[in-house]
């Protein structure tokens, strides 16, 4: 992993656009492991076996598939007791860069939430939202950083952004996400402008970071390959605040900030 703090470009783009990506973060041959270990905890689940704070949410729509790896959706909370994703959780080419936008002294910054997204084919993207509608804190800015365990392209279910809406405030106006199979975290941002949406289309190993207040959702992956990725969360250390607090279909994830 590469060990600079943020370069003026990407703060360029931070300011203007609201994210920015760093190429070839992680070598990609790091990453297969990081893969194995989801399939190794979702078959520890399966069996019964403690998994830590580890907290595994299944795809409605695979319901059926043999594994239970492949019936995955979603992995939280790994950055806690899980030495791969914590070393990628605690890393300084992320902390730094952070801790920078962030305006921390000394890196002084709290990962609060981290997922691996285990999209197969078949499975349902998520709809327009801000990390900020679900992240009600103070300060009110957090960073989140999206790691391509695979490639992330057109097809597979990437994620869609509209530059520059991270100056906006949060859209208060959602609905729920009521498609059949839909997580049930899920809201829809409505009436807000899409036209100048761009696909963030990744290599195995890129990393994408982005603001809370980001306009973004992510399509269905409608191929024949996974999706993965490993996505954090960080916030100012002192941060008080907990994850959706005024919606009362999300009680899993309701936690406080504070979490090294
Ligand atoms: O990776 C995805 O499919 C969606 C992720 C996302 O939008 C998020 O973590 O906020």
């Amino acid at each position: 992993m590469e060990t600079t703090a943020l370069r003026p470009d990407e703060r360029a783009r931070w300011e203007r656009d609201g994210f920015f990506i760093v190429k070839r973060f992680i070598a990609p041959d790091r990453l297969l492991a990081l893969t194995d270990r989801i399939v190794e905890i979702a078959d520890d689940h399966h069996a019964g076996r403690d998994i830590g704070a580890a907290m595994p949410v299944f795809e409605g729509a695979l319901a059926d598939a043999p594994t239970p790896s492949g019936r995955l959706s979603k992995v939280f909370k790994l950055h806690r007791d899980e030495p791969l994703f914590n070393s990628i959780a605690v890393d300084e080419a992320v902390v730094s860069r952070v801790a920078d936008l962030l305006r921390t002294e000394g890196h002084d910054v709290d990962c609060f939430l981290s997922q691996f997204i285990f999209k197969h084919p078949g499975a349902l993207g998520q709809p327009w939202h801000q990390d900020s509608f679900y992240f009600r804190m103070t300060p009110p800015v957090q960073v989140g950083a999206w790691l391509a365990v695979t490639e992330a392209h057109l097809d597979n279910g990437p994620l869609w952004v509209v530059p520059g809406s991270h100056l906006e405030p949060i859209h208060e106006t959602v609905t729920k996400d009521e498609r059949e199979h839909a997580n049930m975290f899920y809201v829809e941002i409505q009436g807000a402008d899409t036209t100048n949406e761009v696909p963030v289309l990744l290599d195995p190993g890129d990393l994408l970071i982005f603001h809370s207040h980001l306009r973004h959702r992510s399509t269905d992956n409608n191929s024949s390959d996974d999706r993965a990725a490993m996505v954090l969360h960080y916030a100012a250390a002192g941060t008080t605040g907990v994850i959706a607090p005024n919606h009362d279909w999300m009680p899993v994830l309701r936690d406080r900030v504070a979490v090294t």
